[in-house]
């Protein structure tokens, strides 16, 4: 299986986040996708290569143009307020929560930062836009490389992607990586793309990028939103809007769900995504369903990896699997990399 590694990824490196009124270090850090490479390389599983290059305007497929003009410039207008910024991170602290309006920009620049955003948990570094574009350009090289013919591709990048919209931040995402590879695959003529979401979270950014669509399939495995990150949204009576309805399945499981639960929940998903007609399939791969993950609350194993990987392979679609989240840093490597390796090997 080809990879698409993100070369700049290490440029977004937050330094902490919001948590119960303190600051503390990131969750969502380099050495991440540093595990998972060395543990690619390792098992010799295919070529790593860098991104291709893209025109920007792909990304506007997905994401609004004063949104990622925003993301552009956001660090030297954090700079400009003042030089000695530069060494601190930007978290936002103000939103336009339900009475306010959303259309106008304010000048205000925390102000912007909160139009933009949905937590104070997802850091802005200096080098947060450059990290974030290459890791955009890795989800198009894998879809590129997928509708050349491979079986499936993978794009390893951080940040991850899911939690992003159209026009927010949040959850460590800045752009939908998973949105932007199955926009890049209608738009090259498949009709029917269906995204799979097993990250531990909801991927709420990915779901409002086609809740109104019949033509790209949302499916998500997550902890229950009542308990669990982002909470806002991914109960199980969100299933489309409009042309849309339908087109969105959610499965929301209790925190401490093992792996006979999540796997009968990642047989109904694929199931649905046959039914669908689906040609293609992106898959949010967040390994924090592990048992050892530091903020989430299933209990996946290592082993069960391989079965993900061969029940994803056995749906016969072919494939992009976008690295999402995963904060067992020791552990990841191998967790991804056995659902990738089950994939090839089967
Ligand atoms: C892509 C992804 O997986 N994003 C997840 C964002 C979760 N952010 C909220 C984290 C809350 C941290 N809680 C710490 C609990 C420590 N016991
Ligand atoms: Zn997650």
């Amino acid at each position: 299986m080809i990879t698409f590694y993100n070369h700049l990824h290490a440029q977004h490196q937050g330094k902490v986040e919001m948590f119960r009124g303190a600051l503390v270090p990131c969750y969502e850090v380099p050495a991440r996708a540093d595990h998972v490479l060395a543990e690619l390389q390792r098992r010799k599983l295919g070529t790593v290569q860098h991104p291709n290059a893209f025109d920007d305007a792909l990304l506007e497929r997905i994401h609004s143009r004063r949104y990622l003009q925003f993301l552009a410039t956001a660090w030297d207008q954090w700079v400009a307020l003042d030089p000695a910024n530069a060494g601190t991170d930007i978290l936002p602290s103000v939103w336009p929560t339900r009475t306010f309006r959303t259309d106008i920009e304010p000048d205000n620049f925390s102000a912007k930062m909160g139009l933009y955003s949905f937590d104070a948990g997802t850091p802005f570094t200096a080098g947060t836009w450059v990290a974030a574009r290459a890791g955009a350009h890795c989800a198009l090289s894998a879809a590129q490389a997928m509708l050349a013919g491979d079986r499936a591709a993978f794009a390893l990048s951080r940040p991850p992607g899911h939690h992003a919209g159209a026009d927010f931040f949040g959850g460590y995402c800045f752009l939908n990586n998973a949105a932007l590879a199955a926009q890049y695959l209608r738009d090259a003529g498949m009709e029917r793309v269906a995204v799979l979401d097993i990250d531990y979270h909801h991927g709420n950014g990915t779901q409002a990028c086609f809740y109104d669509r019949p033509d790209v399939f949302f499916a998500s495995i997550h902890g229950d939103p009542r308990t669990e990150y982002p909470f806002f949204l991914g109960h199980a009576d969100e299933t489309g809007v409009g042309a849309g309805k339908g087109f969105n399945l959610n499965l929301p499981l209790p925190r401490g769900t093992g792996y006979p639960a999540w796997a009968a929940a990642l047989d109904t998903a694929l199931a649905r995504i046959q039914q669908f007609g689906a040609q293609a399939l992106v898959v949010s791969m967040g390994m924090d369903t592990f048992v050892g993950d530091p903020i989430s609350g299933f209990t996946l194993h290592s082993d069960d990896y391989l079965r993900v990987g061969a029940r994803l392979r056995a749906c016969g679609l072919p494939t992009v699997l976008v690295f999402e989240g995963g904060y067992a840093v020791q552990e990841v490597g191998v967790n991804a990399v056995n659902v990738l390796q089950a994939f090839a090997d089967v």
